[in-house]
């Protein structure tokens, strides 16, 4: 029987290169012999990916705080049971751009849900399942900002305020404070050669028989 996969998630604000550095992670751990399912939040599944297309359209109506939490932890919901789980039991290895620290950043931090709500919704929806190691790619949110605005039209969370951006990055530097075992710190405000610098070294902490395997805090 095969021990259960790493489980990876890549997070930070908008803008600071998590789909470009997704596809460098990807690349880079199957050229190391990684069984791997990539997979992103919201989505993930056919009834997540619906979800997210939800979430993000801009609309006339104002979502509420609640509706959006729960939209997003229905689609997690599925997406667990679908995809993350029966992988990871398989010893696959899951890669997963952005997970539940997205929603204590933007629902938490950026909306002011109570930590406490998105705990429990975590705790019910998840049970022991966490990620692994997390990868927080950190830049100022006027870098962010001024990457995510070249690439054209802004989706719903996009057009928020320059303060609900700040409070997002102010999050999830908390939350890294809090779990160094789990969380690592990339600095994404240099160019890209030097954000996969960083990010190949720290590959190098979980590769099979390269550094200290299964973390968590
Ligand atoms: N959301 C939520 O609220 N709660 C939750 O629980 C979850 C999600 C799971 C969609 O996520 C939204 O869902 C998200 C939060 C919410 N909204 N926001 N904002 P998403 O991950 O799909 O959306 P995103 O943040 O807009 O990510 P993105 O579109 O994938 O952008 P990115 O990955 O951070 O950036 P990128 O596309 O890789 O790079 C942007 C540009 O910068 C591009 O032209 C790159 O070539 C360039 N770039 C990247 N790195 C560099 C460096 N180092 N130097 C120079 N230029 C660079």
């Amino acid at each position: 029987m095969s021990s259960r996969g790493l489980f990876i998630t890549v997070e930070g604000g908008e803008g600071v290169g998590k789909s470009t550095n997704m596809a460098f992670l990807e690349d880079y751990l199957r050229a190391h012999g990684v069984d791997l399912v990539v997979t992103r939040e919201p989505g993930g599944s056919c009834l997540g990916e619906d979800i997210r297309e939800m979430l993000l359209q801009v609309r006339t109506e104002l979502m509420s705080p609640m509706s959006e939490l729960l939209l997003i932890f229905a689609a997690r919901a599925q997406h667990i049971n679908e995809r993350i789980a029966p992988a990871l039991a398989a010893g696959q290895w899951v890669l997963c751009d952005r997970f539940t620290d997205a929603t204590y950043a933007y629902q938490s931090g950026g909306r002011g849900i109570t930590i406490d709500t998105v705990q429990r919704l975590e705790e019910l929806v998840q049970g022991n399942l966490r990620p692994d190691y997390t990868l927080l790619l950190d830049a100022p949110v006027s870098t962010g900002m001024a990457r995510a605005r070249g690439r054209g039209e802004l989706d719903r969370f996009e057009q928020e305020a320059l303060d609900f951006f700040e409070r997002v990055r102010e999050t999830y530097l908390q939350l890294a404070r809090a779990s160094t075992g789990r969380y690592r710190i990339i600095d994404a405000n240099v160019p890209l050669e030097a954000v996969q610098r960083q990010l190949t070294a720290v590959c190098q902490e979980f590769l099979p028989g390269m550094g200290v395997g299964h973390t968590a805090s």
